[in-house]
Formats: C-alpha cells, structure tokens, sequence
C-alpha cells in the first residue's frame, strides 16, 4: 500500500530535507508552506524521484486555510501515515521588556496554534485507519531557556507539553508521537529571526559547525521507520560543540 506523509513548512531547511528523504524511501508526500514555488520546485524534483507529490499553499496560521486544504484533500491522498509538525520560527531576540508584539503573535500563531490547526485535521484520518505517526518537531528552546528567547521558548515548551499530551490521547488509536528537539540548525531559521539580515544570522553559527537540515530529516527518517512496536518518544539533537542552549565552542 502507499505510504503518504505530511510534512508542513517543507518550502526550506529541515522541511525540505525530510521531504526529499521520505521520498527516497518510498513514500508519497503531501507538502506544505506559503511560498508555491518553492513549493512546485520541490514538488518536481521529488516527481523525479518517482513519487506523487501533493504541493498545499497555505497559511498554517490561518484555521480555516488549514481545515479547507484538508477537507478538500481527494480520498487517495487522505491515508496519511506520517505528519510532520514542522512549520515554524522565531522573530526577534528582544529581552521582554522591549517585545514586539507583532513577533510575539506570528511566533505563537505559527508554532503552537499552527501546529493545533493541522493536528486537529490530520488526526482524525489517522485514527480512522487506527494508525498513524505525528513528529512534532519542537527545539532545545522547548526544554531550556535563554536570553531574548522568551516568547520563542515559551512556543517550543508548549510543543514538548502537547507531543507529551497529544501520545497519552493517541495511545488508544495506535497512533506514535514523537518529539525532537535540535539545537542549532543551519537553515533559513536565523535569516527569518534576524528579519532579513543574513550577516546577523551568519554570525550564530560563526566559528561552530552547526547541525544541517539533513541531520534532522535523517533523524525523522529513523524515527519513523523503527518496528510497529517502538515509538521514539523524544529525541534531543545537538551539533558537537553545542553543549546547551547557552555554551557553544567556537574555535
Ligand atoms: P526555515 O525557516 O528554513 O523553515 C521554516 C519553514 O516553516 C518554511 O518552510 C516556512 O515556509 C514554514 N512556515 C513558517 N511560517 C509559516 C506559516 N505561517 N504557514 C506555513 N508555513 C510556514 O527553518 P527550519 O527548517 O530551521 O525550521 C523548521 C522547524 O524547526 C521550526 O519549527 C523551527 O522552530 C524548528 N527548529 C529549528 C532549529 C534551527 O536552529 N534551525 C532548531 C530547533 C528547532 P513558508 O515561508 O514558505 O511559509
Ligand atoms: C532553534 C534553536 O537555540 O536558536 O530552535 O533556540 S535555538
């Protein structure tokens, strides 16, 4: 039978990767993000691969873009095996007192009412067929905090709580839940938190060797691919010289 997975925010970094890797290993992807071409790019090159892909142009802040892109989705493309909760960002690195609320909001909008919006649609697919895999992909941010990373942290905590709560409603549905939470990644992640200013963003992996998106999509691939029987339920992936959210080597 066709495996099919969901992967949102698959127009760049870990999205991206995983959905290439998943394609490599046979499965037919649904892919999403608000940018349709990069969206289409992608969707040609994993055609190339071999695999059907359905590209969905949406605003995953947005719950009625969300529930219409699902509601109308045809019955072959609505057996999702794997959803993968990867939309997401931070904006900004103001201490609380100085917060932008606009940045404040798109970080909560995307990454925890986002994340609730595409779970609430895909779920109920996935326990139809009494199976099924979500990876909600959160951060070290979830699991520590630091300096001007308030808001963004508290969105990442909020993604670790619901992978826990989300695996104790899914047990009975034979539906994983798998969390993973990377440190420093090199993708478009600081380019979007620095507004645009890529010499800010170059500066955070200065001197380190950061993680790259497809140390992550591996790590989703091996996830989802252990025995019916194992669920992963949370992975903390870090570069070597990234300790915690706070010491970083840099030579
Ligand atoms: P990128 O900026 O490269 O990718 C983010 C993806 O999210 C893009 O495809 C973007 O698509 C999508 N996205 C953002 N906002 C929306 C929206 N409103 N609606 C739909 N899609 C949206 O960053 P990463 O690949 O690094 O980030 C992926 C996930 O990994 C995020 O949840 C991030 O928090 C998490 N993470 C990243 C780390 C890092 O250091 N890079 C470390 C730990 C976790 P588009 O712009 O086309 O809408
Ligand atoms: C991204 C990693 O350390 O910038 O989630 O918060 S960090």
């Amino acid at each position: 039978m066709k495996k099919i997975a969901l992967i949102t925010g698959a127009t760049s970094g870990i999205g991206r990767a995983t959905a290439l890797r998943a394609a490599e290993i046979g499965y037919d992807l649904i892919i999403t993000g608000r940018r349709q071409e990069l969206l289409n790019e992608l969707a040609t090159e994993i055609r190339r691969q071999g695999r059907e892909v359905l590209p969905l142009c949406f605003d995953i802040r947005k719950a009625e873009e969300v529930k219409k892109a699902v509601t109308d989705l045809e019955e072959k493309w609505q057996n999702i095996a794997v959803l993968v909760n990867n939309a997401g960002l931070a904006v900004g690195t103001s201490p609380i007192q100085e917060g932008i609320i606009d940045d404040w909001e798109r970080m909560i909008d995307t990454n925890v009412k986002g994340l609730l919006y595409i779970t609430r649609e895909i779920a109920p697919l996935m326990i139809r067929n009494n199976n099924g895999h979500i990876v909600n992909i959160a951060s070290i941010a979830g699991k520590e905090v630091y300096p001007g990373g308030n808001v963004y942290c508290a969105t990442k905590h909020a993604v670790d709580a619901l992978s826990k709560a989300m695996r104790t409603d899914m047990l009975k549905h034979n539906i994983k839940v798998t969390n993973i939470a990377p440190g420093m990644v090199e993708t478009e992640f600081s380019i979007v938190r620095y507004k645009g200013d890529t010499e800010a963003a170059k500066n955070v992996y200065k001197g380190m060797t950061p993680l790259t998106n497809e140390d992550i999509a591996d790590t989703i691939i091996f996830a989802i691919t252990r025995p019916a029987h194992v669920c992963l339920n949370d992975i903390v992936i870090m570069p070597t010289a990234q300790a915690n959210s706070r010491d970083v080597c840099r030579k």
